[in-house]
Formats: structure tokens, C-alpha cells, sequence
């Protein structure tokens, strides 16, 4: 349910009708990141805030400037939010737009990885470490090299190698890296550079990470999306292109890819044997939320697989003021997830 129809919208009647309740409502939280840590569910989302900035197409009004950690002690218990764990004045490469974050842990530290806008206003990601799954966290004094885009998140694989996945297009700046390289020239509108609509769609990213989670292990490679047929998806197909939002979890053994598709508001996703894809898309996981963007995780506990993902229905409607909120999803026999609806009739 895209932002443009949202005057129309009975919010009390639609809360009715939610799958799910914001998890917390004291703050507006996004783009939740969940993780099983130690038997509790720890959530890593981004903190929104109404700072003033003008609405434009590049999400200069997601002016986010810190980090809280939310965490359950099991799914049906009541969240809470453990305060500030990160802000952009204490990342020294960072001025601005601390963007959708991810977590995880290794030999008992833990790492928060996270996008935000240095002072050039280039997109890069920057990783910040604690002692605890709440923070607070210390950031690296340099965001992570050859780091660029959005939305990172990092994936350990049973043989204990991580990898990030990464890349968002329009204000999360993915096509402006085309060539390999910044295109720093005008216009910084969100459809320049972008591919023609019977060209292949732009590709995420992905990065193994280096044993100590700071860096990268080897150049980030494209995440290649194909149809049935093995053929790419194009960019004109946008009900089912990569746009942001990346998140990749396990499941029977498979590599599940999962993404929103942007300006159509799909959480979408492919599968694959190998943890670099290619990825051949499945479906939809979740039908359009109130609220222009759509973002989440899968995170399996004590046997079940939940999505968490947000919606603007507590802000009424405001696309950057948004809340998290949880939902159980099912597999089919055959592996494809069931497409969950938000909002039931
Ligand atoms: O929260 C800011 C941006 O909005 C995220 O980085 C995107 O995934 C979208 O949810």
C-alpha cells in the first residue's frame, strides 16, 4: 500500500485488520535486522526521526542519526529497547543518514554493521564493535574499504565464513557505481544512471568478510537474480528486480536471497545452492505495507522461522516514521515461502 494512497487509508480500521502490532511504539524503528543470539532475540533497527528535511526521491528526509538495539528474551515477550547504541557524531568517517543496519557475532564480540553518508556524500558502510549484543558499540575510525551503497547484511554460513550483502538503488546510490567507480557528475537524481528498462536490472552485492569482520575479504562480486529460464531479470521488470533492502538466511540447506523491489513494494526472494548465487527468484514474501519502503529479516527460533518487517501505520501513514513489527512464516513442501499479506480482509 504505497504512500501515495495513504489520504484515503482508516488507520483505526486497518490496525484492525494488522497480521501484527509495531513492537515498540515509544519510538519509530525500521528495517529490522533480527538475530538468535544465546537464546534471545536481538533486533537491529534503524531509529527514525522527523528531522525536517524536505521529502525528495534520493530519502533525504531519512535523516537518521543513531542506533537502538531492541531484544526479547522469546517471541511472545515484550521488547525492549536497551537505548542508544551507536550515534553518527561518535563515527568519525560519517556525517549524516545512518540507514538500515545489521549485526552479528563472533568469539563474544559482537559487530554492528551499518551505511551512512560521509562528508563527500558518498554512501559507504562502517562496522563498530562491543562486548555486548546491546551496544554501546565503538566504530572502526574508517568505513570498511572498497565499502559503498546501502543496507548491508551479514550472513555466517555453517563452515564459519561471513559475508555481506549489500547495495540499494535510487538515495542508496547503487547505479551511480556502474563503472566501478563513483559517477560524481550531475544530475543526483535517483533515475540517472540507471539501466534502460530492457537492459538487466542492477545486481546487489556481496563480499566474504575478513576473519576479523572489520574488512573485506575480496572484492564484492555481483548477486546474479535469474528467472526460471536462467536469464536475468530486467530492469524494467520492477515487481521483481533487486531495488534494496538485501538479507540472505538458510533454509533446508538452501540459500534463500531476500529484497524489496522498491517502488513496487514487494519483499521478493530467489534461492541457491551456493551462497553467491545465482539466485532464481521464487516469489513474493510480503505484500505492500503502509509506507513507501518495505525492508526486513527472516530469523529462525526454536523451530520457527519469523519475518520482521516495519510499516507506517503507527505514524499514520508517514513514510519515514515507521515501526517494527513480527510475523511467523511457512514453507511449502517445495521450499517457496507463502506470501504474507499485512493487512487481513
Ligand atoms: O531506512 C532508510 C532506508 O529505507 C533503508 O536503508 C532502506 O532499505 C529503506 O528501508
Amino acid at each position: 500500500m504505497p504512500e501515495e494512497s495513504i489520504e484515503h487509508i482508516d488507520f483505526d480500521a486497518l490496525n484492525k485488520k494488522a497480521i501484527s502490532q509495531p513492537l515498540v511504539s515509544h519510538i519509530y524503528t525500521a528495517d529490522p535486522s533480527a538475530h538468535y543470539f544465546n537464546g534471545k532475540i536481538y533486533i537491529y533497527p534503524s531509529h527514525d526521526v522527523d528531522a525536517g528535511e524536505a521529502f525528495d526521491d534520493l530519502g533525504s528526509h531519512f535523516a537518521m542519526e543513531d542506533y537502538h538495539v531492541i531484544s526479547m528474551d522469546s517471541i511472545d515477550s515484550k521488547a525492549i529497547d536497551n537505548g542508544m547504541a551507536l550515534h553518527v557524531n561518535d563515527v568519525p568517517w560519517a556525517e549524516k543518514q545512518m540507514w538500515a543496519p545489521d549485526a552479528n557475532e563472533k568469539d563474544g564480540t559482537y559487530y554492528l554493521f551499518f551505511p551512512a553518508k560521509a562528508y563527500d556524500g558518498i554512501f559507504r558502510i562502517g562496522v563498530a564493535t562491543s562486548p555486548s549484543p546491546t551496544g554501546p558499540f565503538t566504530a572502526q575510525p574508517e568505513a570498511i574499504k572498497g565499502s559503498f551503497s546501502i543496507d548491508p547484511a551479514v550472513f555466517k554460513d555453517d563452515d564459519g565464513s561471513y559475508y555481506m550483502y549489500f547495495g540499494g538503488l535510487w538515495g542508496g546510490q547503487l547505479q551511480r557505481w556502474r563503472t566501478g567507480t563513483f559517477n560524481a557528475s550531475e544530475p543526483d537524481s535517483p533515475t540517472a544512471f540507471l539501466p534502460d528498462d530492457n537492459e538487466p536490472a542492477l545486481l546487489p552485492y556481496v563480499a566474504k568478510m575478513t576473519d576479523d569482520l572489520l574488512e573485506f575479504a575480496e572484492k564484492p562480486k555481483t548477486i546474479e537474480i535469474v528467472d526460471e529460464k536462467g536469464a536475468l531479470l530486467l530492469a524494467g521488470d520492477n515487481e521483481r528486480r533487486f531495488f534494496e533492502a538485501a538479507w540472505l538466511h538458510k533454509h533446508n540447506g538452501k540459500y534463500y536471497f531476500s529484497y524489496s523491489t522498491g517502488d513496487t513494494h514487494f519483499i521478493c526472494y530467489g534461492i541457491s545452492d551456493n551462497p553467491y548465487g545465482p539466485f532464481t527468484y521464487k516469489g513474493r514474501i510480503l505484500n505492500p505495507v503502509v509506507g513507501w519502503t518495505s525492508h526486513h529479516s527472516v530469523c529462525e527460533i526454536e523451530g520457527k522461522s519469523y519475518l520482521f518487517y516495519h510499516d507506517s501505520s503507527l505514524s499514520k501513514g508517514v513514510t519515514h516514521l515507521r515501526s517494527v513489527k513480527v510475523a511467523e512464516i511457512t514453507y511449502l513442501e517445495d521450499g517457496t515461502i507463502v506470501t504474507l499479506d499485512p493487512y487481513k480482509d
